[in-house]
């Protein structure tokens, strides 16, 4: 311990990779100060402690993703014999925002007792900002400042969503995932803005849950993941209801009578719609500006505000971390800034020479039809080892217990194999419960298992996932 600082670390920014680096440095010791503030959305919507994650992110999607199949089910409870459902009855906003928010609470409960009688934590509800390399100031809701010293400063502050900046009024038109799971009122006939993974949830569940849904997609649906699912996904969500516009943007928002007028220019033509709500999920930008960065020498990439840091995590000044979504190059997701934290904190405090693998991360898209997914898509594998050094196995099939209300569409499994030496560089699954099938396989890649040791493995029946021990078909 360095008596010269107030604290051993001070992280800025208490979501799910700031949280981490508290915990595992408290049970080590250490004196740990955090800040975490939330600033409201354009819209005034504001939430508790834990980040993006529990509060506007993964824990509400899914738990509205759920809702939307719960519906969904209806269908198979009236076709085997359960009295008194309604496969048509209307599913209640309200009911379901104050449930989710009830859940969130809970969890917020949990990190606030946790915060504030842990031995060696001190919780600030205080923006922070770095004022030189040791010293952090901490501003509270009224503009009051005071000062803090760490000698390590670990920067965590996540990301907020985009807007447009050629749109007037975008911000106070429009809602993003930030206000959406807690809206007071049910958004009605939704445009769902943009084509990632946060885009196609929303629309699938707000589908799901009986809304008139359109999704307007400037190129191609989930960039980055593999393109003959991405478009498997799109006809899914067709069948299931939800509308694309595909290859354009909105030109205009406006607001007439407290609906929204949106235009738009396809094919040379304007075109327009009246929507209740217009949700953007146009992709997301880190939360680094007013941060001091630049003061203190933090080098960041000018155009998107993300910071740079190395395989370490170290940034610039060789004291001050970043970890999670506001640090260039990182994958976005919950569990990869909860392993860095833990990582950079085994590596300051414990000898630990491991740094974070952003290589083979399972993943899960939650479109009514789940997308699980770990390594290569078929795009990246081809351009980089050669379509004719792969061999691509692929299963379209359908659940059993679809069966029972005909529902419509199909399922589908890839998996990417290299010719040299058999091993599978890509796994690709679309179908019911794909967290859980892929989470599995998430093993048997990081493994670098063969081909021939799925083929080795007695699948379990009748299952979906044991579609994915018996491909033949090459495609
Ligand atoms: P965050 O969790 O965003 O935490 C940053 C914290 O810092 C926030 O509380 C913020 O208010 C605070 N802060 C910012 N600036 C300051 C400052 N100057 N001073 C003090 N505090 C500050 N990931 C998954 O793995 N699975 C999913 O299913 C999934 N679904 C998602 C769905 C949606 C709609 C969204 C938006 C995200 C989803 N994610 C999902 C991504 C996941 O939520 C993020 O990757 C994760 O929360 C990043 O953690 P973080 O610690 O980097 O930042
Ligand atoms: P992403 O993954 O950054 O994707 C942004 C999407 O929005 C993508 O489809 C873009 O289309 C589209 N986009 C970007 N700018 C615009 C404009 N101006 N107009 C219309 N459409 C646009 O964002 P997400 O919000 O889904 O997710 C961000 C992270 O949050 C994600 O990694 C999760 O971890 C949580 P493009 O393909 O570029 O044409």
């Amino acid at each position: 311990m360095n008596p010269q600082f107030q604290y051993d670390i001070f992280v800025i920014g208490g979501g799910s990779g700031g949280l981490t680096v508290v915990d595992e440095a408290q049970k080590l010791g250490k004196r740990v100060g955090l800040a975490d503030y939330i600033k409201p959305s354009p819209h005034g919507t504001q939430w508790g402690t834990g980040g993006t994650c529990p509060n506007v992110g993964c824990i509400p999607k899914k738990l509205m993703h759920m809702t939307a199949l719960i519906g969904e089910i209806r269908h198979e409870l009236t076709a085997t014999g359960w009295q008194g459902v309604d496969p048509h009855s209307k599913h209640n906003w309200n009911t379901l925002v104050n449930e989710v928010q009830r859940q969130v609470k809970g969890i917020n409960k949990g990190n606030d007792d946790w915060l504030v009688t842990t031995n060696g934590i001190t919780y600030y509800n205080k923006l922070g900002k770095l004022k030189d390399d040791h010293t952090i100031e901490l501003i509270d809701k009224d503009g009051q400042s005071e000062f803090v010293t760490a000698e390590y400063i670990v920067i965590a502050v996540g990301s907020r969503p985009s807007f447009p900046t050629d749109i007037p009024n975008v911000k106070q038109l429009t809602i993003t995932s930030d206000d959406l799971f807690s809206l007071k009122n049910a958004p009605g006939k939704t445009l769902v803005v943009g084509a990632s993974y946060v885009a196609l949830e929303c629309a699938g569940f707000l589908t799901g849950l009986g809304y008139d849904v359109t999704v307007m997609v400037r190129s191609i649906l989930l960039r980055g993941f593999d393109q003959e699912i991405a478009e498997r996904i799109g006809e899914f969500m067709k069948i299931s209801g939800t509308k694309f516009i595909r290859g354009t943007i909105p030109s205009s928002i406006e607001d007439v009578d407290g609906k929204r007028l949106v235009k738009w220019v396809l094919n040379g033509q304007e075109q327009t719609d009246v929507f209740d709500t217009v949700l953007l999920a146009i992709g997301r930008s880190a939360d680094t500006q007013n941060l001091g960065l630049e003061q203190v020498g933090v080098e960041t990439n000018k155009e998107s505000g993300k910071i740079i840091a190395n395989d370490a995590d170290s940034t610039s000044v060789s004291n001050i971390f970043a970890i999670g979504d506001c640090v260039q190059g990182r994958l976005e997701l919950t569990p990869t800034a909860i392993m860095c934290g833990k990582r950079l904190i085994k590596r300051l405090y414990q000898n630990g020479n491991q740094i974070m693998e952003y290589s083979d991360v399972s993943t899960t898209v939650f479109t009514p039809l789940e997308y699980g997914c770990v390594g290569y898509s078929e795009e990246a594998a081809t351009k980089k080892f050669g379509k004719e050094n792969l061999k691509i196995f692929t299963s379209e099939f359908t659940p059993l217990f679809w069966n029972f209300a005909n529902r419509k569409g199909t399922c589908y499994s890839k998996l990417i194999v290299k010719k040299e030496d058999d091993v599978v560089i890509g796994f690709h699954y679309l179908g019911p419960d794909a967290a859980e099938v892929t989470q599995g396989f998430g093993v048997v890649i990081k493994l670098k298992a063969k081909k021939s040791d799925l083929d080795n493995v007695v699948g379990i029946h009748p299952s979906v996932a044991e579609e994915l021990v018996q491909m033949q078909t090459w495609k």
